[in-house]
């Protein structure tokens, strides 16, 4: 398997192969999963990455679609999205390029994804970290949401304080999947802040736990 860095979405949203990060040879398990560590000569925190897997037999596959790993609970916008990045600009108040569940949307959105989107929050003791944002963009570009990659396993999306009718995970594209928050959205309204219209119908939502 090769990993490599990347810059702005190329034609039709995927990364290509701009920089090479690293190669590790790997061994799927029967779900076709290889989990791994690498480490590597340059500051990858907040880059983009994607990877190509390569057989035995030296067949090759297509690039993976790009990561984007939020690092922030905060609610920060993304800077600018031209350039293919997730970041706030900021680096409070998580002391690192701030990557935010509203920057990561954005940032796919505007590169027209497909993009799995992974969580690496710090917290205190490690406990689940809570996301409590206004009225989140509504997910228009095919994005892979897996607060199951947070170290613990699980992000809470708290709505309580997001205003009246306000969009939690509104989906528009299809085959979008997304999986490991705990929602809270207050007292009855569970659903509005899930789908304030409760109509994702062009999306197929295909596990929401
Ligand atoms: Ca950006």
């Amino acid at each position: 398997m090769e990993l490599f860095g990347n810059g702005p979405l190329g034609p039709g949203g995927f990364h290509e192969g701009e920089r090479f990060l690293g190669a590790r040879e790997v061994k799927t398990d029967e779900t076709g999963n290889a989990p791994f560590k690498m480490t590597f000569a340059e500051d990858v925190r907040n880059i983009t990455a994607t990877a190509t897997a390569t057989d035995a037999d030296g067949n090759t596959s297509e690039f993976s679609i790009a990561t984007i790993v939020v690092n922030c609970a905060a609610d920060d916008p993304d800077a600018n999205t031209l350039d293919g990045v997730c970041n706030t600009g900021k680096t409070a108040p998580c002391g690192r390029p701030e990557c935010t569940l509203r920057a990561a949307i954005q940032q796919a959105n505007a590169g027209l994804g497909p993009v799995t989107v992974e969580f690496d929050i710090l917290t205190p003791g490690g406990a689940a970290p809570v996301i409590a944002p206004s009225a989140l963009p509504t997910i228009e570009a095919l994005m892979l949401l897996h607060a199951t990659t947070q170290p613990g396993g699980k992000v809470v999306l708290d709505g309580v304080g997001a205003g009246t009718g306000a969009s939690g995970l509104r989906i528009t594209a299809r085959d979008s999947e997304i999986k490991g928050f705990a929602i809270n959205p207050g007292r009855g309204r569970r659903e509005s802040y899930l789908y304030r219209d409760r109509q994702p119908t062009s999306a197929r939502s295909r596990q929401l736990a």
